[in-house]
């Protein structure tokens, strides 16, 4: 069944059948470009990709008609709820925004899982790795996919020393992408060199014939140095060993992607730095991808300033290329990340992207300022693999901790990550193979002594996994406690009887957030906030970021706390819609039916200020719409309304009251109303009256046609105007 946009995805009718569903396609997809100059709507763009069927356009799009033009790169969103079923709401949620690239990220390190895991729950570690997480995912995001026209990329992690198995299993599965880069088991997960390595080259077999898009993991020693900015030559060297190695085993070069980060961020001198070091990047490795990540190293728990970091760092990849715009959720360094958190990071890249459309053809680098240190970065790289080379190789480097050191080389700090060539997990578990080895399945690294004349090796046992699917094993969780239909069961009962609680990461978790500004400093500041958020009767506050105004003028804070009640959403209220027309249709109909009004306070009403508003083009009144007006001031008599309508040919009188002491408001309303009638020109006239204490009802049972309150905008005058013109002229 296709999925319907007024209705939540069932995550039960995803489960339904799992073991038959066979993902609709494999391998990776490329959004395809539009020609430059392509028109959408008013505009011109020169580096968009084909439109989309649904989805939620930038907060502006309502000027334009709506549009949601989609730049010409694969927006990624990382997603880490730790439970798969969350997790395929928000993918839906990423995808409408204008993500199709979902890499669904660790809550615990999938490389420390050391085999395949058939039949777990995934609270084991966050990451989709068994069979029913992935195909349930998978088959959730077919449904997505077609739900916004256009496809998405699954992406997930081929790490620790299950990553063939691993490997194996994406392929199966339809899994898109995948991070693999050897380097990342030795350095940050301690598995022995030798045996990641081989791995490696077994895994980047499988991810090459099913056409998934690998990631490399150099970005890790920026996010794990010291001093990030110094490892920008050894990142260079940790992308040209990844790119190199898999080219070696047979993987194409237009599927492998750098896992680029732009290595600072300000208050360091960040832009000219990243800048180079893109440059750089992107002139050593023509050929290959480029996956642009956010920098994550310096990215505190500040929501606006990871957007700014957000935005620059795709300024960068607009300057230069990108193939990939990732984005990270900038709340990832204090919780679980969160639903918005995820979209605002998918919105402030699309965004981004779409507004620095053709900037590169308007701005060129100026190489004679760039070009050597350019070359000095280089440089250092080269000299880097040459002392590698000196050294004896990869792993007597690892060894001697060449990598992650903070010292910008030839420069050393002597504070590098050290591993020993014949240590960490999977030691001496490396075995060569026989000459006569054989194993009767395709796309396998190495050694296989098949028999001539086959067409392929899996036709000695009627088909591999690859190839028949039907052979593959599926394996229901057996966890009675921690699975998905018990914690789907609570969800589902609110659901049922209508039981409605925020969230930010699970199905009704009950997390809100508040943010206040305290006027004291940081320490009261704090302890008055989570006093604050108790005395509101709400749980678990904690503080998620502060920012000094001033130490002792100010601070303002952003809080999370859990809320103690469900709200029973049979009994909410719905607020009345306020009858807006379109602002077209609007501008139409003043257009073929001219107006005018007369306007003013009334009586001795000096208030000017709200009427100016609802008159005045500036903040959205009704001038703007081709509403002519005729302003008769402040303290305006009733009698001069009704002259002046009559003199100036007005169909309209819009009176402004705010004063209501004695009900003067009443008064004048009524009056107005009766000489209308004495003059002989009440049934051609609207008359409207504004203040912030009126209400429609009472406007009316004061004889006028219609009363605004309080929140009135030129928009709501205007729309009361062309329905009640529009009836009145037909
Ligand atoms: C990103 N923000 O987008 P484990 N292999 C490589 C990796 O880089 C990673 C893993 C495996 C980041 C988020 C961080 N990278 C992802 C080359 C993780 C998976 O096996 O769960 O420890 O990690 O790249």
């Amino acid at each position: 069944m296709p999925l319907d946009k007024k209705v939540k995805i069932s995550i039960k009718a995803i489960l339904e059948n799992l073991d038959e569903y066979r993902p609709k396609r494999k391998g990776w997809t490329w959004r395809r470009s539009l020609p430059k100059g392509t028109g959408v709507g008013y505009f011109s763009y020169d580096q968009i990709s084909e439109p989309i069927k649904n989805s939620v356009p930038l907060p502006a799009a309502h000027y334009f008609n709506g549009i949601d033009p989609q730049p010409d790169c694969v927006i990624t969103s990382e997603i880490a709820s730790g439970r798969f079923e969350d997790d395929i709401r928000r993918m839906r949620m990423a995808a409408w925004h204008g993500a199709d690239h979902i890499m669904v990220i660790r809550t615990l390190g999938q490389s420390h899982i050391d085999g395949l895991i058939e039949g777990t729950p995934e609270g084991i570690g966050g990451i989709p790795i068994t069979r029913k997480q992935l195909r349930a995912s998978r088959k959730a995001l077919d449904l997505i996919e077609e739900e916004v026209g256009r496809p998405i990329n699954f992406h997930s992690y081929v790490s620790g020393i299950a990553g063939p198995e691993i490997a194996v299993l994406f392929a199966e599965e339809g899994v898109n992408g995948a991070h693999q880069d050897p380097q990342y088991n030795v350095l940050y997960r301690g598995i022995n060199p030798i045996r990641s390595f081989v791995d490696a080259a077994v895994a980047k077999k499988i991810m090459a014939s099913s056409e998934m898009l690998q990631i490399d993991g150099a970005h890790n020693a920026n996010a794990s140095a010291k001093r990030a900015w110094k490892v920008m030559p050894e990142l260079l060297v940790q992308h040209a060993i990844n790119c190199a190695y898999s080219v070696k085993v047979g993987m194409k070069k237009e599927s492998i992607a750098l896992s680029t980060v732009p290595p600072v961020s300000a208050p360091a001198p960040e832009f000219k730095m990243n800048f180079i070091y893109a440059l750089t990047l992107r002139e050593l490795f023509k050929g290959y991808k480029f996956r642009a990540q956010m920098n994550t190293r310096y990215i505190e728990s500040d929501l606006m300033d990871a957007t700014r970091i957000h935005v620059l760092d795709t300024l960068v990849s607009r300057l230069t290329s990108a193939d990939v715009q990732s984005t990270i959720t900038p709340d990832e360094g204090r919780n679980v990340p969160w639903h918005v958190n995820s979209v605002k990071g998918v919105e402030t890249a699309k965004h981004t992207l779409i507004a620095l459309d053709g900037i590169k053809d308007l701005l060129k680098v100026d190489y004679d300022q760039a070009r050597p240190e350019i070359r000095e970065l280089k440089m250092r790289a080269i000299l880097f693999m040459e002392e590698m080379l000196e050294v004896g190789g990869y792993f007597e480097a690892a060894e001697d901790a060449f990598f992650v050191d903070n010292g910008c080389y030839p420069e050393r700090s002597g504070d590098g990550i050290a591993r020993p060539k014949n240590g960490g997990i999977g030691a001496h578990t490396v075995i060569p193979r026989d000459p006569d080895y054989m194993a009767p399945v395709c796309d396998h690294f190495g050694i296989n002594a098949l028999p001539d004349g086959l067409e392929k090796p899996c036709e000695l046992i009627d088909g591999c996994t690859f190839h028949n699917a039907d052979k593959i094993q599926f394996i229901d969780e057996f966890d009675e406690t921690d699975c998905v239909s018990k914690r789907l069961d609570p969800v589902l009962e609110d659901r049922s009887a209508n039981a409605l609680q925020p969230e930010v990461e699970w199905a009704g978790d009950a997390w809100i957030q508040l943010d206040m500004t305290i006027p004291d400093n940081e320490e009261y500041a704090e302890a008055a906030a989570i006093e604050i958020a108790r005395r509101l009767n709400l749980e678990e506050p904690s503080v998620l970021s502060k920012t000094v105004l001033h130490p002792s003028e100010g601070v303002y804070l952003e809080l999370k706390a859990r809320l103690p009640f469900k709200l029973d959403r049979d009994t909410l209220q719905l607020p009345e819609k306020p009858h807006l027309v379109e602002e077209d249709e609007i501008f139409d109909f003043f257009e073929k039916n001219p107006l005018n009004v007369v306007a003013g306070t009334v009586g001795n009403d000096e208030h000017s200020v709200g009427i100016r508003e609802i008159l005045d083009v500036k903040h959205g009144g009704i001038e703007k719409y081709g509403v002519k007006y005729a302003y008769l001031g402040t303290s305006v008599q009733p009698e001069k309304f009704i002259d002046a309508a009559i003199e100036t040919n007005a169909r309209v009188v819009l009176i402004s009251t705010i004063v209501t002491h004695n009900d003067v408001h009443v008064a004048n309303m009524k009056k107005i109303h009766e000489l209308a009638i004495e003059k002989g020109v009440r049934e051609g006239l609207l008359l409207i009256a504004g203040g912030t204490q009126i209400t429609s009802d009472l406007a009316v049972s004061a004889g006028m046609d219609a009363g605004f309150g309080r929140g009135t905008q030129g928009i709501h005058v205007a729309s009361y105007l062309v329905r009640t013109l529009g009836r009145r002229n037909t």
